[in-house]
């Protein structure tokens, strides 16, 4: 039957409702516009966290506990509209992490799939399955669900990075696992950067007597400076023009398949030209971004904010970002696009 329903009949369903409800039944009907939606409308809202500030509380927080301690000693980037969660997105977590001189964050592993995004600091370890990545300024490290981890600073100088989790989205499948080890450090497998030589120069190990030690889907982690950043620097001077949404970008690979970094996440960096701006972009994949270099402004539908180095920006899913480079511009940037792909729901509307 078409048509408003009389007061009889509204009031007859409001009695089935209250009836119902303790049987934890409850009618479509009265909520079918909030849960199919025609268009995303995310409850996590644009952000932006200035990296001294932050910095300054982090730095507190060393001060008052140790890094054994808190097993990790992270601040976590929560998202104002995603309060209580600990997401910076509803599907992604972010946090910055501190190692002071001489600290070790132990051994552990779990599901969930972890990148470290180094901000500060130079020649701390995080050691996967026990191969150490030595981490600079800006260099990108995995480590891939399962894989045992733990992280060190022998340097004189505190080391900070963004980790990015997929938290949010292994709490949403009920499919977290996680577990100590029983030393603080998981033993050396393989002299530091082993794997970057194996499998980070569009090269693989030919197979011979000795087995592979490194995970056959996963077996890179590192992702230094000193690679990607003279790459954008190179397409930047090959004259190829910047996509007009993007700017020069380019995204981060797993050598074994040329899919996203992880199973969950994917990231990428680019780079804009002194006075470059880009045309209004939207994509379903809510993104972590963080300033490595250069000044400029960003647009989150019309809400405009300021970005310098280090800054830290989230861009919710579907919101339309428009980036102003006031000075040659390089940002990373990571997101769920490898989960929302592999479940065909990733759109992008670059018009
Ligand atoms: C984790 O394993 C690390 O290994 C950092 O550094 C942050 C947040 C939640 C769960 C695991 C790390 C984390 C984490």
């Amino acid at each position: 039957m078409a048509g408003p329903l009389s007061n009889d009949q509204a009031s007859q369903l409001q009695a089935l409702y209250a009836e119902m409800a303790p049987k934890n039944l409850l009618p479509l009907w009265e909520s079918l516009a909030q849960l199919v939606l025609p268009e995303p409308s995310s409850p996590a809202r644009p952000h932006k966290w200035d990296y001294d500030g932050a910095r300054a509380y982090l730095m507190r927080a060393g001060d008052l506990i140790s890094a054994k301690q808190a097993e990790r000693r992270v601040l976590i980037l929560e998202n104002p509209g995603l309060d209580g969660l600990s997401a910076i997105t509803p599907s992604l977590y972010a946090g910055l992490q501190l190692i002071l001189p001489g600290e070790v964050a132990p051994a552990h592993r779990h599901s969930q799939c972890a990148l470290r995004f180094v901000l500060e600091g130079d020649g701390a370890f995080t050691s996967v399955d026990g191969e150490k990545a030595v981490m600079r300024p800006f260099d990108l490290v995995l480590t891939p669900g399962g894989q045992w981890h733990d992280h060190g600073n022998p340097t004189d100088q505190p080391m900070v990075w963004l980790d990015g989790l997929d938290i949010p989205t292994v709490r949403h499948f009920d499919a977290s696992f996680a577990e100590q080890y029983e030393a603080e450090q998981f033993p050396e497998q393989a002299p530091p950067g082993d794997s970057l030589n194996r499998y980070g120069r569009n090269m693989r190990p030919l197979k011979g007597r000795s087995a592979d030690r490194r995970p056959a889907h996963q077996p890179l982690f590192h992702y230094p400076y000193a690679e990607w950043r003279p790459a954008l620097d190179a397409l930047a001077a090959s004259g190829a023009d910047p996509d007009p949404h993007l700017g020069h970008a380019l995204e981060f690979l797993n050598p074994v398949n040329g899919g996203p970094i992880m199973a969950t996440i994917s990231a990428h960096v680019r780079l804009m030209p002194a006075g470059f701006e880009t045309r209004a972009r939207r994509a379903t994949d809510g993104t972590v971004f963080v300033v490595v270099e250069g000044e400029g402004r960003a647009w989150v539908e019309d809400e405009e904010i300021a970005l310098v180095p280090r800054d830290i920006l989230v861009v919710p899913s579907w919101k339309a970002l428009r980036l102003k480079a006031d000075s040659r511009l390089v940002l990373f940037g990571y997101s769920d696009k490898a989960c929302q792909e592999k479940l065909n729901l990733y759109r992008e509307d670059n018009t």
